[in-house]
């Protein structure tokens, strides 16, 4: 089954929005298969940001990432990376779809409240950023007949 990351910026969890991005994707059908709260180091933001290296932003995006807590999930289902990618909403919050994430909360581009996986070469690459394979929680939900 498909497996994406996510990542509650620090404007999304200093605005208490875990519950409620986390509920959409729940409800959408998505399965959490590992979650956690932490403060990200520079070292660590580097390598989750490496592919921006060099661009004008890639300071303040690293200080900003690791300004405060964020809220890591493992989201299971099928097409999980697509899914959770439209429904957060295109990058610049000012111009995202209202009914996505970004589109409903975020006016800007850099306090966009989430991140999410765009491939699944980019989740090999940022999962272990995150987790240990021994972190992921393998079990059946009961609804999983009528959703799949
Ligand atoms: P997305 O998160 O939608 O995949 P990326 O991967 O292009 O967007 O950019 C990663 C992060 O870098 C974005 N979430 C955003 O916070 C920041 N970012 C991207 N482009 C800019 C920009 N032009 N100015 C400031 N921050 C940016």
């Amino acid at each position: 089954m498909e497996r994406t990351l996510i990542l509650i910026k620090p404007d999304g969890v200093k605005r208490r929005l875990s519950g409620e991005i986390i509920s959409r994707f729940e409800r959408k059908g998505l399965k959490i298969v590992a979650l956690k709260m932490l403060i990200l180091s520079k070292e660590r933001a580097e390598k989750h940001y490496d592919v921006h290296k060099g661009k004008p932003f890639f300071k303040d995006l690293v200080s900003y990432i690791t300004s405060g807590p964020i809220v890591a999930a493992v989201l299971e289902g099928p097409g999980a990376i697509s899914i959770t990618r439209l429904m957060s909403g295109t990058t610049d919050g000012s111009k995202a779809q209202p009914g996505t994430i970004r589109g409903d909360y975020s006016t800007g581009i850099e306090k966009n409240i989430i991140h999410a996986s765009d491939s699944a070469e980019s989740f090999q690459h940022e999962f272990p950023i995150f987790f240990q394979d021994g972190e992921i929680n393998q079990y059946q939900c009961g609804d999983e007949s009528n959703l799949y």
